[in-house]
């Protein structure tokens, strides 16, 4: 059976108008590809077409075969400006749906703070180190030699007592002041030493608006040729008034503690009242000769203090229990 040449063309028109129209119309890339490959492909609609030329006259076939790289073309060049508009919506859409908008209110996230205990010790290590010392930690568990005996604390002196002390089941004990430190740290250095300790300590006290079982320390000691007890007046002075201020009245009262002597209570007159801050004195000579020093030698001075009172009289805290509750609405306002 010959075919009209007409019939061809016509085949060929209808292939082009459909084809443009779908292009046209074809929302993504996978469409515009289906459509390349059911126009132009080699099983292609197109290709269907040309197929059928073989029943034409031969004189007839240049024409068609013109015609159809006509459409050809056509095609390729509407399916070409197509995939350019698509990619370009998408690349469009990408950066929309990416867009960042950097005036929108951010992600509110609560901050943290130092804990005003910790605040007052790094408060209390700086000023010290700033005067040339050095910190030094030790363990809390201890033993009843470097807790009392080596710091000329006797057997029968009330600290001792199982009622003050906790005691462990082997015998060791909860330290009861961070002197055991000083006294390892004696150990180990020879004068001229200048050393500040902060630490947790171990009451078996009842607890109550001032007093609890665990709480902070701050235990400061020198030891060097020729110190003399003005020196530790110095030094406390000093400190005392880069805590609080630079005009306080600061006045020192004879005391007692096995490990100096003499010794001293030292208040500071704050918004109007006297209030105890530390205890100080001339280290006992009895404790320079237990770690080896010659007492003929070296003197030294030493003062120590609870970092929860210190931080009740500076921030008016009434109740030591605050410090320890976790309620955020105290501890906010440091
Ligand atoms: C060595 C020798 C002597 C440390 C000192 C005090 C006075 C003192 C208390 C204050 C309130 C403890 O927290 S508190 O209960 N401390 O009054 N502490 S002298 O003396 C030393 C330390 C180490 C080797």
């Amino acid at each position: 059976m010959t075919i009209q040449i007409s019939d061809i063309e016509a085949q060929l028109e209808t292939l082009r108008q459909e084809a443009q129209s779908a292009i046209t119309t074809a929302g993504t890339l996978e469409r515009l590809e289906e459509l390349r490959v059911g126009y132009l492909g080699k099983k292609g609609q197109l290709s269907q077409v040309l197929g059928s030329m073989g029943k034409l006259s031969p004189a007839d076939r240049p024409r068609i075969g013109a015609m159809a790289n006509e459409v050809k073309e056509a095609v390729q060049t509407d399916l070409d400006s197509k995939r350019t508009a698509l990619q370009a919506a998408q690349i469009q859409a990408k950066l929309e749906s990416e867009t960042l908008d950097v005036t929108m209110p951010g992600v509110y996230r609560p901050q943290g703070r130092i804990h005003p205990l910790n605040g007052m010790i790094d408060r209390v290590v700086d000023i010290f180190v700033g005067l040339g010392y050095t910190v030094a930690t030790g363990p809390e568990m201890e033993s009843d030699y470097y807790n009392f005996e080596a710091l000329n604390t006797p057997p029968d002196h009330p600290a001792r007592d199982m009622q003050d002390t906790f005691y462990l089941p082997d015998g060791n004990l909860l330290r009861t002041h961070t002197s055991s430190v000083q006294i390892r740290y004696m150990e180990k250095h020879e004068p001229p030493i200048r050393i500040v300790s902060p630490g947790r300590v171990y009451r078996r006290d009842t607890v109550d608006a001032t007093h609890a079982a665990v709480f902070h320390q701050i235990e400061l000691l020198a030891i060097d040729e020729g110190l003399t007890f003005t020196d530790l007046k110095g030094t406390l002075k000093e400190f005392l008034q880069q805590m609080f201020g630079a005009d306080l009245p600061i006045r020192f009262r004879a005391s007692y503690f096995p490990f100096t002597e003499p010794s001293a209570e030292v208040d500071v007159q704050w918004q109007g009242k006297w209030l105890e801050v530390l205890g100080c004195g001339m280290v006992d000579p009895n404790v320079l000769k237990m770690v080896g020093y010659d007492p003929e030698k070296y003197t030294g001075f030493a003062a120590g203090f609870g970092v929860e009172r210190f931080a009740m009289v500076l921030h008016q805290i009434d109740d030591i229990r605050r410090v320890y509750n976790s309620d955020l609405r105290f501890l906010q306002q440091f």
